[in-house]
């Protein structure tokens, strides 16, 4: 087999760090002949990669994550120089990535096929085999985790794959690849297209030998995706978002809940599909909790994410950081809401470069304001109040988005409820936005189709032949 990537386009474009618009690399800028060619050698690699045994497969995605942890420090400033996430949260996030393809190497060859012995057909076998060329198309807010969910299935199933990063920040993803290669994966087996969204990607949904598709971006992007794979009759997964609800309860634990409130937003600057977009606050605790989550948001470092001590680095782009101050003014010119804390582009030193937003609080938001409808990718925590817990529950599913949601509190009835009447494709108790890769993920209604992680991810790279021996 051919063990080298398929060349790709001369010309190259440049990413910039968002926090002063310095210049952090260049990658190629892809075209539709790029990825035809990706995709003939991927399925030359397949060929004798998906007869590879399970436990060689393992033995390479335990050798890279061992490696991806020696070069964790390097590649988590890369990460934050792109993406602009404090240094602390480029580290989890890469050793996170590590974790999922452990997780993969464990169970890579686990999902078996099944056996009966009939009278009438004989022996009825039914083998479980890979499905061929995959791709995945990245987003920029997590891209280094999601490279890993997207991955690691992929290759334990032997399958060959094709990713296309995010456009403006695809140089971590590229230094992770070169850590899989270094450990012995072939450059074929794992490609890397980089470019844009409208000429990489779109490429990639509408080739017809492509099996499957895995996409995390926007809705309007995820359903024209899924117009051209159906169109080509790839399997899809599509995560597309949310605005997930957190419900604190007269009972709940009120520091730890301002605290969840406070992580759960603006960690990564609020750009996390599963980031807490609402909150409802029962009323009897709505003044105390306010005044705990402002104090808790004020102490927060704002700055380049490279520097000691900073927790929320600039928002990705001025594009999406203009995005999000508008929907901010247009609650307040509304008057959906109150600006209690931040609602300001610091224009100032140090943030004169960057991309910056202050965190914000909006308090008495107005349940039907965009703010509370829409996801918002930003730094902004829009919290109100309610009576009961069917009213929480009511408001906390009034959105088309149903990723994921939480509630707060110790009492049995209350979660069970919760839990049952939530709609979404995670509940947390007590606890918000934390995803281990042993359990599905995914969302419902608008936030997309498909689960990634878990074992459950291989059954969707896996596809179920039977056979039939009369004897
Ligand atoms: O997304 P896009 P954007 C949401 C979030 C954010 C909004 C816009 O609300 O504010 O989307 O972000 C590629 N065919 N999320 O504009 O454009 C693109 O190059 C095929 C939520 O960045 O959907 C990138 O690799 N691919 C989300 C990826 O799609 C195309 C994470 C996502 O970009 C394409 C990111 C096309 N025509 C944004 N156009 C989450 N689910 O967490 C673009 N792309």
């Amino acid at each position: 087999m051919t063990s080298k990537q398929a060349p790709m386009n001369q010309e190259s474009y440049e990413v910039y760090n968002p926090a002063d618009g310095s210049l952090v690399g260049s990658v190629p800028a892809g075209t539709p002949d790029d990825v035809n060619n990706a995709v003939s050698t991927a399925w030359e690699a397949f060929r004798s990669w998906s007869q590879t045994d399970p436990l060689d497969r393992s033995k390479l995605l335990f050798s890279a994550a061992q490696l991806v942890r020696a070069d964790q420090k390097d590649l988590a400033r890369l990460l934050t120089r792109e993406q602009g996430k404090p240094l602390r949260e480029s580290m989890n996030e890469v050793a996170g990535f590590a974790r999922v393809l452990e997780y993969y190497a464990s169970i890579s060859g686990t999902l078996k096929g099944d056996y009966g012995l009939s009278k009438t057909y004989g022996h009825m076998m039914v083998v479980r085999q890979p499905l061929g060329v995959c791709a995945a198309i990245i987003p920029w807010n997590m891209p280094v985790l999601i490279m890993g969910w997207k991955i690691g299935p992929v290759l334990a199933t032997g399958n060959t794959m094709i990713v296309k990063p995010s456009t403006t920040a695809p140089l971590t993803c590229k230094a992770l690849a070169g850590c899989l290669y270094r450990v012995g994966v072939p450059e074929s087996v794992l490609q890397l297209v980089t470019g844009s969204g409208e000429v990489v990607g779109e490429a990639l949904a509408r080739h017809p030998d492509i099996k499957s598709l895995s996409f995390t971006g926007a809705v309007p992007t995820g359903i024209q995706v899924a117009e051209h794979a159906a169109k080509t009759l790839k399997k899809t997964i599509l995560e597309l978002g949310g605005s997930d609800a957190m419900i604190v309860c007269k009972d709940a634990d009120l520091e730890a809940a301002a605290k969840g409130a406070v992580s759960g937003r603006f960690f990564n600057c609020g750009q996390t599909c599963t980031a807490i977009k609402r909150v409802f606050v029962d009323t009897s605790i709505y003044a105390p909790f306010v005044r705990r989550v402002r104090e808790l948001a004020d102490a927060l470092q704002v700055g380049n994410g490279l520097l000691a001590g900073v927790d929320m680095g600039p928002v990705h782009s001025k594009r999406q950081r203009d995005t999000v101050h508008s929907l901010v003014q247009e609650t307040v010119d509304n008057r959906l809401g109150t600006v209690l804390s931040g609602g300001k582009i610091p224009d100032s030193d140090p943030y004169a470069m960057g991309s910056f937003y202050l965190p914000t609080i909006l308090t008495d938001v107005d349940p039907d304001a965009p703010v509370m409808r829409e996801e918002v990718f930003g730094p902004v925590l829009p919290i109100s109040e309610f009576d009961s817990i069917s009213d929480a529950i009511e408001r906390a599913n009034a959105t088309r988005f149903g990723l994921g949601a939480s509630v707060w509190t110790h009492d049995m009835r209350t979660i069970s409820r919760a839990t049952q009447e939530l709609d979404a494709g995670i509940v947390w108790v007590n606890q918000h936005l934390r995803i281990p890769p042993e359990v599905p993920f995914g969302g419902v209604k608008s936030s997309g189709l498909g689960r990634e992680n878990g074992r459950y991810a291989l059954f969707h790279y896996l596809e179920e032949k039977t056979i039939l021996i009369h004897p």
